[in-house]
């Protein structure tokens, strides 16, 4: 079965929607894996950003990202990694589909709630970033 990483972001977590996302993942078929809240390093949000480097929102993503805590979860099901996306909708909230999450709650380009790997070697890679074998569930 596919699995993916997906993050809800600093705002997501502040503006009280850690529920409200597992919810649409669970009423989704999506399973939660895994799960954990952390506040991450400036160097670890760069490492996990690291093919952004050269952009010139780098140093603004990784603020943000360090900001405050966040949820990391391993999400499995059928698609999944496309499944996620679809249900974030675009990266800019004023393109996002209706009924998106980052088009219901994104405040920003940059706030947009939350992350979700964008390919199985992203998802591969975002995984073993956040979690080791142990903590994640069959
Ligand atoms: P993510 O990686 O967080 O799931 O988002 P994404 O694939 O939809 O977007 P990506 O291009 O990978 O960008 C990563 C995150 O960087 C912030 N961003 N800011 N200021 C800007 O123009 C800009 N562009 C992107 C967003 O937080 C985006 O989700
Ligand atoms: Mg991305």
């Amino acid at each position: 079965m596919e699995q993916t990483l997906s993050i809800i972001k600093p705002d997501g977590v502040s503006q009280g929607l850690i529920g409200e996302v597992i919810k649409r993942f669970e009423a989704n078929g999506i399973r939660i894996a895994a799960m954990k809240m952390l506040q991450m390093t400036k160097k670890q949000a760069q490492g996990f950003y690291a093919v952004h480097k050269e952009r010139p929102f780098f140093e603004s993503l990784t603020d943000f990202m360090t900001s405050g805590p966040v949820v990391a979860m391993v999400l499995e099901g059928e698609n999944v990694i496309e499944k996620n996306r679809t249900l974030m909708g675009a990266t800019n909230f004023k393109e996002a589909e209706e009924g998106t999450i980052r088009r219901d709650f994104a405040t920003d380009i940059e706030k947009n709630v939350v992350h979700g790997s964008d390919s199985p070697e992203t998802a591969a890679f975002e995984i073993s970033y956040f979690f080791n074998q142990f903590e994640i569930i069959k």
